[in-house]
């Protein structure tokens, strides 16, 4: 028989919340679209890659829950490629932020991106066969590393001594914002993966816990962005 509940099951609370987080993506594109002309300068670049992110995400989350609701499994492929599509956006929304208060080598770019990309593969050859449990938790060691090494680079490095030399009000309440998402926002990720992986967790809880972590590093980090750019502060340093 035709599964009917092809499109979604309304007892299916991970299925709904792919649903809720599709709608709550193309909502906040638009927002921070729209938004882009009350800021000012450099700002309204950042506002532009905030709605591009939440932008690819609304594409991939349409078919991740058409995936989870025709099949009950993970959408694997289409999640970590959101990732690897959205995570280097938002480096780069990183690097604005600080571009816009001072010149960064773009060295700082690189690393930053090729840390996270490395994170983002090795979680994907982790889980895309957890049978191998070697693998499973191998790769999530490596891609935990780093994790830690992007966020030593914003608390130790370099890009924490532009901030706090250079920065605007404006400048550092984003910089501050994206410390929090990088820490506490992305940390949701692995807790979801040891959650899902480690002995009493399921692939539904995963996933609900992955969706609730796009929601706040993707559409709650824009929202701080956006405070950011269309605060009277940002307006007079950029003018
Ligand atoms: C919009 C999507 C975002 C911000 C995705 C972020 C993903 C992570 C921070 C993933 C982290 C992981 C590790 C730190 C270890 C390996 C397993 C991952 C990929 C879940």
């Amino acid at each position: 028989m035709e599964n009917q509940f092809a499109m979604l099951n309304p007892t299916d609370y991970v299925g709904v919340s792919f649903w809720i987080i599709s709608a709550a993506m193309v909502a906040a594109t638009f927002f921070f679209f729209v938004e882009r002309d009350r800021a000012v300068g450099k700002w309204k670049t950042s506002l532009t890659v905030a709605a591009m992110v939440t932008g690819i995400a609304a594409i991939h989350y349409f078919y991740m829950r058409e995936v989870w609701a025709a099949t009950g499994e993970s959408p694997l492929v289409f999640r970590y490629v959101d990732w690897l599509l959205t995570v280097p956006l938002q480096i780069v929304e990183f690097y604005l932020i600080l571009a816009a208060i001072a010149s960064v080598a773009t060295s700082l770019f690189w690393r930053l991106l090729v840390a996270a990309v490395v994170m983002l593969v090795t979680g994907y050859l982790g889980e895309v066969n957890p049978e191998n449990t070697t693998a499973l938790w191998g790769y999530f060691a490596v891609g935990c590393a780093a994790w830690f090494y992007i966020i030593y680079e914003i608390f130790a490095g370099e890009a924490s001594k532009i901030s706090a030399e250079n920065g605007t009000e404006a400048s550092k309440k984003a910089f501050n914002a994206l410390r929090m998402i990088v820490t506490v926002g992305w940390a949701i990720y692995p807790l979801g993966y040891i959650w899902g992986y480690a002995g009493s967790g399921d692939i539904g809880t995963l996933n609900l816990i992955y969706n609730l972590a796009d929601f706040v590093n993707k559409i709650a980090f824009g929202v701080v962005i956006w405070a950011a750019a269309t605060s009277g502060d940002s307006k007079e340093s950029h003018s």
